[in-house]
């Protein structure tokens, strides 16, 4: 069976999502610099090399060192050879030298326990300019919304002070909204953190990095659409001859068409809505597939279709 080879939204406009606290928080990042040793840029490592915000680049980074941590690895790709094949691609388009990755569930995972060091490290080798004489070291955290830069923040400090959640986190983009005071990490040597917003670029022309950004969930659901996200998670599976959703929502055999597997699955499990026919002023019962499209892209980011890299194809 032939299936689509590539993802194109009907209407020609781009994906946007950029709320005022969004340029807000860019601004207030951009006056926090001059305190700021050292940047760490999370990012969701399905998508290693989608939707990094490239304006980062510009007003951000350069000067300071940079580490990229590519979060959620229990969700991404779980082949190790793969991690390096992707710091190398990183390293060479963007010179950032500096690629972890990251489970922020778990306190005991590699990239957690290297990050402080190796940000210790990078700060010391580094020109502290207008810093040098300051004793206690400022990281900053920054990137897309939702990929866990408060849980990654909430997780060192855990780890390195044995201290509750600082600041707060959330399953849906958009909890933090403003560019946090500095929260103290570490003890030895001191390092303070700065939590920011996730800022994504203004304007997201590429359909498909704009379609993996919402399957990951770094842009609100409703703004894309549950239907057209739950359509573009059925093209990847079909592309990569993933056919578990076959069993999932009760179909027979694959399909590249999003209606089919919608009823399929409001009738397997059951998920239906009642509305008055207006003419007749009978109820009708229909199959509820909003509902059934959110169960399906819940199952893909809580894991259910296995570890996934959305970026597989641009290696
Ligand atoms: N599976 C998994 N989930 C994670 C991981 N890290 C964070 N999460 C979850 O991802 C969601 C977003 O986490 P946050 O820490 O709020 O993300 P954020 O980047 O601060 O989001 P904004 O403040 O909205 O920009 C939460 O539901 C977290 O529990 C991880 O390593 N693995
Ligand atoms: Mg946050």
């Amino acid at each position: 069976m032939a299936f689509r080879d590539s993802f194109k939204l009907a209407t020609k406009s781009a994906i946007r999502w950029f709320p005022g606290h969004m340029g807000k928080g860019m601004r207030q990042m951009q006056q926090k610099l001059k305190s700021v040793d050292c940047i760490i840029e999370v990012h969701d490592s399905r998508i290693p090399l989608t939707g990094r915000n490239r304006e980062f680049r510009h007003t951000i980074g350069g000067i300071k060192p940079h580490i990229l941590v590519l979060n959620k690895k229990d969700l991404g790709c779980k082949d190790k050879s793969v991690y390096s094949t992707v710091a190398e691609k990183i390293k060479a388009y963007e010179n950032i030298d500096h690629v972890l990755y990251t489970n922020c569930k778990d306190q005991q995972c590699p990239g957690i326990r290297k990050l402080m060091p190796l940000a210790r490290d990078l700060i010391v080798d580094s020109d502290r300019y207008n810093r040098t004489n300051e004793k206690d070291f400022c990281v900053m955290i920054i990137g897309v919304p939702n990929v866990g830069k408060s849980s990654l923040l909430n997780v060192l400090r855990n780890r390195h002070l044995n201290k509750k959640k600082a600041t707060q986190v959330g399953g849906v983009a958009g909890i933090t909204r403003s560019v946090l005071t500095k929260i103290k990490i570490c003890e030895e040597p001191l390092i303070y953190m700065i939590d920011t917003p996730g800022i994504l670029e203004p304007k997201i022309t590429d359909d498909e990095m704009g379609m993996k950004l919402a399957l990951v969930g770094c842009i609100p659901d409703h703004l894309v659409g549950e239907d057209l996200i739950a359509d573009f998670l059925l093209y990847y599976l079909n592309k990569n001859e993933m056919f578990g959703y076959v069993d999932l929502l009760g179909l027979e055999k694959p399909t590249d068409h999003i209606a089919e597997v919608l009823v399929s699955g409001a009738k397997l499990l059951n998920k239906t809505k009642t509305i008055r026919n207006i003419s007749s002023g009978g109820k009708v019962i229909l199959p509820d597939v909003l509902s059934v499209a959110q169960y399906f892209i819940k199952h893909f980011r809580n894991g259910g279709f296995g570890p996934i890299n959305l970026d597989k194809d641009l290696f």
